[in-house]
C-alpha cells in the first residue's frame, strides 16, 4: 500500500529513469538499437526493480502515467541520439498489455508527438509480450495496427516462454522475436535450448521476421548464436543498462571506430 502510493508520486517527483542497454547487430557488431528499461530510485527505499513495482503500478493504474513517462523520454532521447548518430538508430520501450486494455492511452497522441519531434515511427519499437496478444479485444489489435501503420516496430519478447503459440505470428503483424533468456543462458552445443533456438531462427527469417537474443553473457553462446544466423544481441557480454550519458558516450566512440 505504502510502495503504491509512493509509486503514484514517482513520476511527479522525478525518481524514475531509463537506463538503455545496446543491442548489437552481429553482422557488423554495431550498436544498433537500445531498450529503455526502467529504473525507480527511492529516497527511502533505495533502487526498486521494475520486476517489483511494475506488477504494482499495473493494479493500481499508474501504470498509464508511467508509461506515458517512458515514452516520452524515449522518445525525446531518440530524437537526440538521431541528430547526433545518424537515422536508423532504434530505441524500443516495453509497454504491459494493462497500457493497451481498456481505460488504456489513446496511442494516437503517441504518434503525434513523434511527429513532433520529427521522428519516423521505424524510430521506435515496443516490445509486447504475448500475453497481450491472447487477449481477444479488437480494440489491441486496432491499437497494435495503429502503431504498425505509423512504421513502428513490434519486438515479441521473452519468446519461447509462456504459450508461444505460432497463431499469434500468423495473425498479428511482428517484426522482432526476442528469444528469452533463459534459452541463451542454457544453451551449448548439444543442448535442447540450442537447437530451439536455431529453429526460432530458421522459422523467423522464413516468416520474414528478425530475432533478438536477449541476457547473452558469454562468448560461448556469443559464438553459438552467430552459427545458427541470429541477428541482433544483447546482454552483460556486450554491456548492461546503462545510464543516458553513459550510454551516449558508447555510441559515439562505437562511431569515431567506424
Ligand atoms: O530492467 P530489468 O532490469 O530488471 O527489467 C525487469 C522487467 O521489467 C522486464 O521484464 C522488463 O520488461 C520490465 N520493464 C522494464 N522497464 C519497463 C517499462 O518501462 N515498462 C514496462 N511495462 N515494463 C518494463
Ligand atoms: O523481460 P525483458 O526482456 O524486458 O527483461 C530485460 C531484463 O533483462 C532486464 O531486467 C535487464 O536488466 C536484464 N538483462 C539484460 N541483459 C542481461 C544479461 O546478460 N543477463 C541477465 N541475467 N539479465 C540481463
Ligand atoms: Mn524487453
Ligand atoms: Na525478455
Amino acid at each position: 500500500v505504502r510502495l503504491s502510493q509512493a509509486l503514484r508520486d514517482a513520476v511527479q517527483a522525478g525518481q524514475l529513469r531509463l537506463h538503455y542497454q545496446p543491442i548489437v547487430e552481429l553482422a557488423s557488431g554495431r550498436v544498433r538499437k537500445a531498450e529503455a528499461l526502467l529504473r525507480w530510485e527511492h529516497p527511502e527505499f533505495g533502487e526498486v526493480s521494475p520486476a517489483a513495482f511494475i506488477p504494482i503500478a499495473e493494479d493500481c493504474g499508474s501504470i498509464h502515467c508511467i508509461g506515458d513517462w517512458v515514452f516520452e523520454r524515449a522518445a525525446c532521447q531518440a530524437a537526440r541520439w538521431r541528430s547526433r548518430f545518424g537515422t536508423d538508430f532504434q530505441v524500443s520501450i516495453n509497454v504491459s498489455p494493462r497500457q493497451f486494455q481498456a481505460g488504456g492511452r489513446d496511442f494516437g497522441r503517441w504518434l503525434e508527438r513523434l511527429g513532433e519531434l520529427g521522428l519516423d515511427g521505424s524510430m521506435l519499437a515496443l516490445e509486447i509480450t504475448e500475453t497481450l496478444l491472447m487477449d481477444t479485444d479488437q480494440a489491441i489489435a486496432d491499437k497494435l495496427a495503429q502503431f504498425r501503420a505509423a512504421g513502428v516496430q513490434i519486438a515479441l519478447d521473452d519468446f519461447g516462454t509462456g504459450y508461444s503459440s505460432l497463431a499469434y505470428l500468423k495473425e498479428f503483424r511482428i517484426d522482432y522475436l526476442k528469444i528469452d533468456r533463459t534459452f541463451v543462458r542454457d544453451m551449448t552445443p548439444d543442448s535442447k535450448s540450442f537447437l530451439l533456438s536455431e529453429a526460432i531462427v530458421t522459422m523467423a527469417h522464413r516468416l520474414g521476421l528478425k530475432v533478438i537474443a536477449e541476457g547473452v553473457e558469454t562468448p560461448q553462446q556469443y559464438a553459438l548464436l552467430e552459427r545458427i544466423g541470429c541477428d541482433y544481441f544483447q546482454g552483460y557480454l556486450f554491456s548492461r543498462p546503462l545510464p543516458e550519458d553513459a550510454f551516449e558516450g558508447l555510441l559515439r566512440s562505437a562511431s569515431c571506430e567506424a
